[in-house]
């Protein structure tokens, strides 16, 4: 209810235009000036790219209050693309990612409540999140029209505090989350940009193998992978079972998983497999989800890619 009045009251478009399709950006109405930009994803398949706006409520975020932020899907001659269809179980997806690669978000308009016909008509989809952190943070808004996917970069400057400190660098390849002991082994060892490594996760809880992941979002695990610095690399993959038929995770990836979905009563485990594609040299911190207990599960391990 408050959050509304915000939007009312506060809603100020901050229009991000896409690198490449004009000069800058203008906000109004904040008191900090904020340097946003945004990305085009360099892998997305030729043809005219859809552009994504975002506004915010409030309009200049502070660090641990909620936010909504919402996202305008637009063609080129500045019509809401009307279109999207459903990939991996939600309309568009959102990850968010600090900069300082410490907290991690995935979020949907769904989860607020059901994509009303007004949202499809405009093409608005609003999104909650509580930024817990200042400084600056990667979007990346994930959505399919027709039969392409589209993988858009925002960035977002959060105010208040604390502050991101710098990114913490931990190349281990064993760790613990929340009670999940998680082995990642990599192929090749020393992974090549433009190349493909196979990221293969085994999950162990109390000491016992985890058997029974469930489906999430329509597969065995999701990735979201960034890299270090100025947030210029996103890739989204998905995991599956060892040696099953795996796409590769690269832009516009929904493309081919346009209709895949696990069948219900499908379980996953303690070994799943992705294969990801790094685009270019690096450090990268790789963000997974599996669905284990009925509740979302998060590990992450950073990468060196040479
Ligand atoms: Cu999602």
């Amino acid at each position: 209810m408050i959050m509304q009045k915000m939007l009312i009251v506060l809603a100020v478009i901050v229009s991000l235009i896409m690198q490449g399709a004009g000069p800058g950006y203008a906000a109004e109405g904040g008191h900090d000036h904020h340097d946003h930009e945004a990305h085009q994803h360099a892998s997305s398949p030729a043809g005219p790219e859809p552009v994504v706006d975002l506004e915010t409520a409030p309009a200049v975020i502070v660090a641990g209050k909620p936010a909504m932020i919402t996202f305008t899907i637009r063609d080129d001659n500045n019509n809401p693309i009307k279109d999207l269809v459903i990939t991996h179980d939600r309309l568009i997806h959102v990850v968010i990612i600090s900069e300082d690669l410490s907290v991690f978000g995935h979020i949907h308009a769904e989860d607020i409540g059901p994509i009303t016909a007004e949202m499809k008509d405009h093409a608005r989809f609003p999104v909650r999140f509580t930024f817990p952190k200042a400084g600056k943070y990667t979007l990346a808004v994930d959505f399919a029209v027709r039969d392409r996917g589209y993988s858009e970069l925002l960035d977002l400057e959060v105010s208040g505090s604390p502050l991101m400190g710098s990114v913490h660098r931990d190349l281990s390849r064993e760790k613990d989350f929340d009670g999940y002991k998680v082995n990642l082994v990599l192929s090749p060892e020393q992974p090549v940009a433009g190349k493909e490594t196979v990221l293969r996760y085994t999950i162990m809880k109390d000491g016992k193998p985890v058997a029974d992941i469930e489906p999430y979002l329509a597969a065995a695990m999701h990735l979201a992978v960034i890299n270090e610095g100025a947030g210029n690399y996103f890739v989204h993959a998905h995991g599956d079972r060892p040696g099953a038929m795996q796409h590769t995770g690269h832009a516009g990836h929904m493309t081919s998983h346009m209709g895949h979905s696990s069948p219900s009563g499908t379980v996953y485990g303690p070994e799943i497999e992705a294969h990801v594609v790094f685009p270019a040299k690096g450090t990268y911190k790789v963000f997974s989800e599996i669905r284990h207990q009925d509740k979302v599960r998060l590990f992450d391990f950073m990468v060196n890619v040479q």
